[in-house]
């Protein structure tokens, strides 16, 4: 966020941000009005949930979790939160501390799971057990947990802090690819299925800019550090170059996603692999196309192999490199 001595389109008070796609500059208080609005209309304009269900909120200590946590509070939604120990080395204790500092400053009812403590792994060991990239171990342990706690805690809801920038860098890669079937599923909502929860993502209409300029407005401390195993992230590249097209051309970026959310997908509805029969895991009950689901397969090779210190897994990546 920049200081600026030009004045907020709304009030004409000193703007403290330069929105360039809404061609605007805003002071502190017609910004957390821009950002409830657009969390209000994407609630409404995608049916996420109704004032009267509960929430369950994935919260990484990042600002976009703690942002929407806080904007649906503010909305006047029951949210508690979910966080996940994925045993990270340091970057998963501040985290840790930041999402619990926040639910307890506003009375707020935090969940917590911890890999290591109730599962025998945490994400780096699994990266070593399992071969993989680190994303893949802990994007399959995050979604079993956070269905399995939504189901098991009643809550029809699980909501992500996905934002506009995270659903058109991932609506970018799928394109390249022409990957057809997860186009297909690339929506702010996601119906529940037997086995699964709702899962909406209600900061899809704002930029990572505004997530991060609501929680400093707010006063929310939140985790700045980008996790140490998203290195080499392709996600990351992708957002990179659609920052490029947006400096060039402001508004790019939502015309991208947003367009294609109202006008492409719907052609896609057919093409969702949902319809696949699903059976139930042997060990956990989960549903699976197979017969042990993947988080139970991940769990069970990573909890038999001796626990890799995230430094000796990031160590060894920097000398393959
Ligand atoms: S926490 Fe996990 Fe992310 Fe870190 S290991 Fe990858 S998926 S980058 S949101
Ligand atoms: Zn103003
Ligand atoms: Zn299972």
């Amino acid at each position: 966020m920049v200081a600026s001595v030009s004045k907020c389109r709304v009030c004409k008070q000193p703007a403290v941000i330069d929105l360039p796609r809404h061609n605007a500059k805003f002071c502190a208080e017609h910004l957390l009005e821009l950002c409830r609005r657009q969390v209000t209309k994407a609630i409404e304009q995608f049916a996420m949930f109704r004032s009267e269900e509960r929430i369950l909120v994935a919260v990484s200590g990042g600002k976009d979790s703690l942002a929407v946590w806080d904007l649906l509070i503010e909305l006047g939604y029951q949210a508690d939160g979910l966080y996940v120990g994925l045993g990270i080395g340091e970057y998963s204790d501040v985290s840790g501390q930041y999402a619990q500092a926040f639910a307890e400053r506003r009375g707020l009812h935090l969940h917590r799971v911890d890999l290591r403590d109730q599962y025998g792994y945490d994400i780096p060991t699994a990266a070593r057990a399992t071969r993989r990239v680190p994303c893949s171990a802990c994007g399959t342990s995050k979604r079993h947990l956070f269905d399995r706690a939504a189901l098991d805690g009643g809550y029809p809801v699980l909501v992500t802090g996905h934002n506009l920038d995270d659903e058109a860098a991932v609506l970018f890669g799928n394109t390249l690819r022409w990957d057809v079937p997860y186009l297909a599923r690339q929506l702010p909502v996601l119906g529940a299925r037997p086995g699964f929860p709702r899962k909406a993502k209600p900061l899809c209409r704002l930029t990572e800019r505004e997530t991060a300029a609501w929680c400093i407005v707010r006063g929310i401390d939140y985790q700045v550090e980008e996790c140490p195993m998203a290195a080499g992230n392709r996600h990351l590249a992708y957002k990179a170059a659609l920052n490029g097209v947006e400096e060039d051309s402001p508004g790019t970026k939502a015309a991208f996603y947003l367009n294609f959310v109202e006008r492409m997908a719907p052609l896609l509805a057919g093409q969702r692999a949902e319809s696949a029969e699903l059976g139930e895991c042997q060990r956990c009950g989960a549903p699976t196309t197979g017969e042990v689901c993947a988080f139970c397969r991940v769990r069970e090779r990573s909890a038999a192999h001796a626990p890799v210190p995230v430094e000796l897994l990031l160590g060894s990546k920097r000398r393959a490199g």
